[in-house]
């Protein structure tokens, strides 16, 4: 009963109810019209620099769709049939760019993956080339690129959790680095190159120092 005596009312209500309409329609008509109604698109990219003198040089390409990003990368110059770890870093008290030879905090001529933290921070995403790529896959050999002639093409799309941290990767304060640098050139990552990796004292550093940087921008 209630509601057909409210539709009643409605429909003897016509000439305000066509302008209620047309409200709307002028409302929605602007809605569609900021970018915020479609996932918003934003095309970063980063040129790779070589650090720990690996000679490797780069290119990143991040085409973001919302909260997903199609992530490309062209390397070359990498230590051979090696895996090379690769990640997004990104940290809220970081400096958001490439280490230095001023973070070369001991002096010791080499750029271990501690002493560039300053600079790009965590890990936020591990850019696997399969299964997860949260900060956990960061040292998983098995599932990063090997590069037969030094030379990686990779290209993964990436999920990122809605935020303050994605606007920030956004904004242009998101770093790549490709790991791998094999000091003694000896074809091998191994202990004698560098000693044991201060994030893993399994591995040795020469699989986990830095090879290549980049801000994506
Ligand atoms: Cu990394």
């Amino acid at each position: 009963m209630q509601h057909r005596k409210l539709y009643a009312g409605l429909g003897g209500m016509v000439l305000a109810g066509t302008v209620a309409v047309a409200g709307i329609q002028a409302s929605s008509a602007t809605e569609s019209e900021k970018p915020a109604a479609a996932p918003s698109r934003v095309h970063l990219q980063a040129d790779l620099d070589s650090l720990n003198d690996s000679g490797a040089s780069g290119h990143v390409h991040a085409e973001f769709k919302g909260r997903k990003a199609d992530v490309r990368i062209n390397a070359r110059g990498l230590a051979k049939n090696l895996p090379h770890a690769q990640h997004l870093h990104f940290g809220a008290d970081a400096r958001n760019e490439c280490p230095s030879v001023y973070d070369d905090a001991n002096n010791d001529l080499r750029l271990n993956v501690a002493e560039g933290v300053p600079a790009y921070g965590p890990i936020l995403k591990s850019l696997t080339t399969s299964g997860d790529t949260s900060p956990k896959s960061g040292l998983a050999v098995d599932r990063f690129p090997t590069t037969p002639k030094g030379v990686e093409k990779y290209e993964r799309v990436v999920n990122f959790a809605p935020g303050a941290v994605l606007r920030a990767i956004k904004s242009g304060k998101g770093v790549v680095v490709i790991h791998g640098v094999d000091h003694n050139g000896n074809g091998e990552y191994d202990f004698d190159g560098a000693g044991a990796s201060e994030l893993d004292p399994g591995l040795p550093a020469e699989a986990t120092d830095p090879a290549l940087c980049g801000v994506l921008r």
